[in-house]
C-alpha cells in the first residue's frame, strides 16, 4: 500500500461549493443521490482531472450539468475512486449510487447498529456513502434530504438545522437538514431509527436558544442526565473562557452501542459511543462519570477548534485534537479539583503516550507519512499534542495565549489549515518568538530530562544543572534540543516550604545542557522540578532522600504525587533485584513511613491520597529497566500490595469503616474523593495476609448503591482465590447480562485479574456467548483490557498470550479493520522484552503479516512494529 507524505501536500483541483444530498434509507440497498456545484480551484495548478474518492459503492448514474456522463470520459480508478476527464471550469455533477449499511461491519461509513442507522465518516468515511473529494481541505454547504420506513425510522437526523419534513407514500416518511456552516465531509452525519429523545435548552448570551436534544433507545432516558449537564456546562464554558459561543438552532447528540471510536464532533449532530453519554449510579462508576465530561466537552469545543476551523490535510490532525484535549482538561479542571485533574492526565500520558513514543510506531505530534491515516489517531496526537499547546501557553502566558486564540480564529474561520497556522497565530499575539519550539511538532521521542545540583556553602549559592536528550526513533536518528520549560521551586531540607522564596520560578531549558544559580541560601535546598508537570518529559537525578522530603513536604501537589511514584519505583526495582538475587522481599522502609504519612492526613484530600496511596503500574515500573521483566515486576507490586495492607491492616480498615457516605449517591469532587480512597483502602485489605479484607470486600458487593462501590469490591474478589469470587462474577453477570455497558465491566474486570490463571480465562472469555468481535467496546473491554492491562499474563511465558492476541487481529481484521489495526500495539513492544518473549512476539507479527488479504491499515502496524 502507498505512503503518503506531508510535503506531497497539494491543493485539490477542484471545490464544492455546495452538496445536495438524498439518502433513501433501506437496511441492504440504500439509494444516495449527490449534486455537487463544482468549479477549478484558482490556487490549484491547471489538471484538468476531476478526482473522487469512493469506496464501496455501486454507480448507477452520472450527469454533468444534466446530461449523462459518457463512460470514456470516466475512469475506474483500482481504489474505488472515479476520475473524469474534460471538466469545464464550473459546473454540477449528479451521481447516484447505492450501498449497504447492513454489510458495513466496518462502521465507517453508513452502517446499521441495533437496527438504527448512524455515520461515522472521520477520517474517510463519506466516500462509502457518496463520490467526493475526500479530503478535509474541500469545505461545502451541506443540504441534507433522508427519506425512510416512517415506523423503523421515526427520527430523522441530519447536519446544521431542520429545514422541513413530510409523508411519503407506502409508509415512509422525509426530512430535510441545511447546514449554513461550510464543512468537510469528514463531518458529514446521518442518523435514523426509533430513538427517543431527551431535551433540553441553551441560551448563548448573545441571546441565540439553542434546542438540546440526546437521542437514545427507549429506557434509556434516565441515563442521560450527566451528558446534559455536561454539554450546558462546556457550552457556558467556552463562552467564559473564549468568548466562543455555538453558532446553530439545535445541537443534537444520538448514541449508539457499536462505535469505533468515542464519539465524533459532526457539526451539529455529534454521534456518541453510549459509554460515552449513558450513566446512572447503578450502571456507571466514577470513572465513567468523568469520562463523559470529558468526552462530552471535548466533543463540544471541536465546533469551534476543529469544524469552523478546520484541518488542511490529515497531517495537521494535532491541530484540532491536541488543541481540543487541551480546552477539555482545562476545563474539567476548572470544575473540580485542578490538581487531581492533571495527576490522572499524566498517568494516562505516561502509560499510552511514553511507551508509543518509545516503541515502532513513535511519529511526531505532527507526522510526516502514514499508510493508515486510522493509525494515526494516536496518545501523541491528542496527548502530547495536549501537551505542548499547554507548555506554549505556559511560555506566552494566559493572557496572550488567548489572544493568540481569537487572532487564530479570526484569521482562519471557515477555513482549513495548518498547524503552523495555530502556532503562527500565537507568535504574532505574543511577540514570543516561537521558531525553536515548533520542534515539539516535528521531533518525536520523550525528552529525557537530567538535574544535577550543587551548593557552596560560603557562598550561599545553589546551583541546577538540567541536561536534556532525547532518544532515536524510526526515521530521526538525530534530535535537536527543544525549550522545555520547567515550573519549580525550592525546599528546605527540613521541608521548610520554598515556594514564596527567590527559587520559586519557571526556567527555560534550551539548550542540551544549562545552569542555573540561586544565591543567598542558608543550607542546601531540594529542587522541586516540573511543577505541575510543565513539560511531557522524563525525569531522573533526583535522590532516593531528595524524592522523599518532596513527597512529603512539597507544596505542589503534581510533585507530591510524583516523588513518591518516583520513590516507589525505586524501591520496586530494587525489589526486583532481590528477588532476582533470591534475597527475602522486605517492605522498604522508606515506602512504609510514606505511606503511613500519607495516611495521617488521609481524609484533608481523600482525592489526592487515593493516587498517592496507588503503587506505579507494572508497565510504568518495566519501562525503567532495560530489559523489562513482566514476572518479577508483577511478583513485587503483589508482594508490596500484601506487604502494605498487611503492615497498615487497622488504619485501611478504619478508614474503610470512616468513609462510608450514607444518603444519595452525589458524583462531587469530595464524594468521589472518598470513594476512592475507601475503595483504594479495600484494595489494600484484600492483599492483607491476615484479616478480614475478603469478607469486607463480598460485604460491600453484596450491598454497594452504586456501581463504582461494587465494581471496586468484585475486582478485589476477582483477584482472589476467595469462595464468594465465581458466585459474585454469576451474579454480576446475571444482574447485568442485558447491559452491554455493564457487561463489558464484567469482562475486564477477568481480563485484568491477577490470578494466575486469567490467561485460559481470557480464551475461555473469548468464546463466551456475549463475546462478539462486531462489537468493538466488547473487543476492547476483553482483548485491549487484557494485552494493554495485564502484563504479567499478556507475557506469560508459553508465549499463549502473544498467539491469543494474533489470532484476534486476525478474526477482526475480516470484521473491522480499523479496530484490528489498533489492537496490534502490544505486540509492536517486543523490543523491551527478552529474547525469548521477543521472538515469540515476532513471531505472531509475522504470522499476521503472512495472513493474505491483510488491509492496508493492520499491515501498516504489523510491518512498523517488525522493523
Ligand atoms: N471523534 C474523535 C475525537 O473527537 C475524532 N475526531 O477525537
Ligand atoms: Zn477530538
Amino acid at each position: 500500500p502507498p505512503t503518503i507524505h506531508r510535503e506531497d501536500y497539494r491543493p485539490p483541483a477542484f471545490l464544492v461549493d455546495s452538496v445536495d444530498l438524498h439518502l433513501a434509507l433501506h437496511p441492504a440497498a440504500t439509494r444516495v443521490k449527490a449534486r455537487l456545484a463544482l468549479r477549478r480551484n484558482p490556487a490549484a495548478g491547471p489538471s484538468g482531472t476531476l478526482e473522487l474518492d469512493g469506496e464501496a459503492l455501486t454507480l448507477l448514474g452520472l450527469r454533468l450539468d444534466g446530461a449523462p456522463l459518457p463512460p470514456d470520459r470516466v475512469r475506474h480508478r483500482a481504489d474505488g475512486g472515479l476520475s473524469i476527464d474534460g471538466v469545464p471550469e464550473a459546473f454540477a455533477l449528479d451521481s447516484e449510487v447505492e450501498i449497504s449499511p447492513a454489510a458495513n461491519s466496518e462502521l465507517s461509513g453508513l452502517y446499521l447498529s441495533g437496527g438504527n442507522y448512524f455515520t461515522q465518516c472521520e477520517a474517510e468515511g463519506f466516500r462509502r456513502i457518496t463520490f467526493f473529494p475526500d479530503r478535509p481541505d474541500v469545505m461545502a454547504r451541506y443540504t441534507t434530504t433522508i427519506e425512510a420506513d416512517r415506523a423503523a425510522c421515526p427520527v430523522l437526523l441530519g447536519n446544521g438545522n431542520p429545514d422541513g419534513a413530510g409523508e411519503l407514500p407506502d409508509g415512509r416518511h422525509w426530512a430535510r437538514w441545511v447546514d449554513p456552516h461550510p464543512k468537510p465531509s469528514y463531518l458529514f452525519a446521518v442518523v435514523a431509527g426509533d430513538l427517543v429523545a431527551v431535551r433540553d435548552r441553551f441560551t448563548t448570551r448573545s441571546g441565540r436558544e439553542v434546542a438540546l436534544a440526546i437521542y437514545v433507545r427507549q429506557g434509556d432516558e434516565d441515563a442521560c442526565g450527566h451528558a446534559m449537564d455536561s454539554l450546558k456546562r462546556s457550552m457556558a464554558w467556552d463562552e467564559q473562557t473564549y468568548g466562543l459561543e455555538y453558532d446553530l438552532d439545535v445541537f443534537n447528540i444520538a448514541a449508539v452501542s457499536d462505535f469505533n471510536m468515542g464519539a465524533m464532533e459532526n457539526k451539529g449532530l455529534n454521534v456518541f459511543n453510549t459509554k460515552y453519554i449513558l450513566a446512572r449510579p447503578e450502571t456507571a462508576t466514577d470513572a465513567d462519570y468523568e469520562g463523559i465530561e470529558t468526552v462530552v466537552s471535548h466533543e463540544y469545543f471541536h465546533n469551534w477548534t476543529g469544524n469552523r476551523v478546520t484541518c488542511r490535510d490529515w497531517f495537521q490532525l494535532s491541530l484540532k485534537e491536541g488543541l481540543t484535549v487541551f480546552r477539555d482538561q482545562h476545563f474539567t479542571a476548572d470544575q473540580g479539583s485542578a490538581a487531581v485533574k492533571r495527576l490522572w492526565d499524566v498517568r494516562r500520558l505516561r502509560a499510552a503516550q511514553f511507551p508509543e513514543d518509545a516503541g515502532p510506531m513513535a511519529h511526531p505530534v505532527r507526522p510526516d507519512s502514514y499508510v493508515e491515516i486510522n493509525n494515526f489517531y494516536t496518545a501523541t496526537v491528542y496527548q502530547k499534542g495536549a501537551e505542548v499547546v499547554r507548555m506554549m501557553r505556559s511560555l506566552i502566558g494566559e493572557a496572550d495565549f488567548r489572544r493568540g486564540m481569537d487572532l487564530y480564529i479570526a484569521r482562519h474561520d471557515n477555513q482549513a489549515v495548518t498547524i503552523e497556522d495555530f502556532v503562527q497565530a500565537m507568535q504574532d499575539a505574543s511577540g514570543v518568538d516561537l521558531a525553536r519550539f515548533r520542534r515539539w511538532y516535528a521531533q518525536a521521542g520523550t525528552p529525557e530530562l537530567r538535574v544535577r545540583d550543587a551548593f557552596d556553602e560560603s557562598s550561599g549559592r545553589y546551583t541546577l544543572t538540567l541536561s536534556q536528550s532525547t532518544p532515536p526513533t524510526p526515521g530521526q536518528p538525530e534530535k535537536l534540543p527543544v525549550p522545555i520549560p520547567v515550573r519549580m521551586g525550592l525546599i528546605g531540607t527540613d521541608g521548610t516550604d520554598g515556594a514564596e522564596s527567590p527559587g520559586a520560578a519557571t526556567l527555560l531549558l534550551e539548550e542540551a545542557e544549562q545552569d542555573f544559580t540561586f544565591e543567598g541560601l542558608p543550607s542546601k535546598p531540594v529542587p522541586s522540578l516540573l511543577r505541575g508537570f510543565s513539560a511531557p518529559v522524563k525525569l531522573s537525578g533526583l535522590s532516593l532522600e531528595q524524592l522523599g522530603v518532596l513527597a512529603a513536604h512539597d507544596t505542589d501537589p503534581f510533585v507530591r504525587w510524583d516523588s513518591g511514584q518516583q520513590y516507589a519505583v525505586a524501591e520496586m526495582l530494587r525489589l526486583v533485584r532481590d528477588l532476582r538475587a533470591q534475597r527475602p522481599l522486605e517492605l522498604p522502609e522508606g515506602l512504609a513511613a510514606n505511606i503511613a504519612a500519607l495516611l495521617e492526613r488521609a481524609t484533608d484530600d481523600a482525592a489526592f491520597t487515593a493516587e498517592a496511596l496507588a503503587l506505579p503500574s507494572e508497565d510504568f515500573v518495566a519501562d525503567q529497566m532495560p530489559v523489562a521483566d513482566p514476572d518479577a515486576v508483577h511478583a513485587v507490586r503483589q508482594f508490596l500490595r500484601a506487604a502494605i495492607g498487611t503492615r497498615f491492616a487497622g488504619a485501611f480498615a478504619a478508614l474503610h469503616a470512616e468513609l462510608t457516605d450514607p444518603g444519595p449517591y452525589r458524583i462531587d469532587g469530595m464524594a468521589i474523593g472518598r470513594r476512592a480512597l475507601r475503595n483504594a483502602c479495600l484494595s489494600y485489605l484484600g492483599r492483607a495476609e491476615q484479616g478480614d479484607g475478603l469478607l469486607r470486600a463480598e460485604a460491600q458487593f453484596n450491598t454497594a448503591g452504586n456501581m463504582t462501590d461494587m465494581l471496586a469490591a468484585l475486582r478485589v474478589l476477582a483477584d482472589s482465590d476467595s469462595p464468594a469470587r465465581e458466585a459474585a462474577l454469576a451474579r454480576f453477570h446475571a444482574t447485568w447480562k442485558r447491559d452491554d455497558l455493564v457487561l463489558d465491566k464484567w469482562f475486564t474486570i477477568q481480563a485484568v485479574s491477577a490470578r494466575t490463571d486469567t490467561l485460559q480465562q481470557v480464551q475461555a472469555l473469548a468464546g463466551h456467548l456475549d463475546f462478539d468481535l462486531r462489537n468493538p467496546n466488547r473487543v476492547r473491554a476483553l482483548v485491549g483490557a487484557f494485552a494493554a492491562g495485564n502484563p504479567a499474563q499478556f507475557h506469560h511465558a508459553s508465549g499463549e498470550g502473544y498467539r491469543f492476541l494474533a489470532d484476534t487481529v486476525i478474526a477482526l481484521d475480516a470484521v473491522n479493520t480499523q479496530v484490528a489495526a489498533r489492537m496490534v500495539g502490544p505486540l509492536g513492544q517486543w523490543k523491551r522484552q527478552d529474547a525469548a518473549r521477543g521472538t515469540m512476539m515476532r513471531a505472531e507479527l509475522q504470522r499476521i503479516l503472512e495472513r493474505p488479504g491483510l488491509s492496508k491499515g493492520t499491515y501498516e502496524k504489523v510491518s512498523k512494529s517488525l522493523a
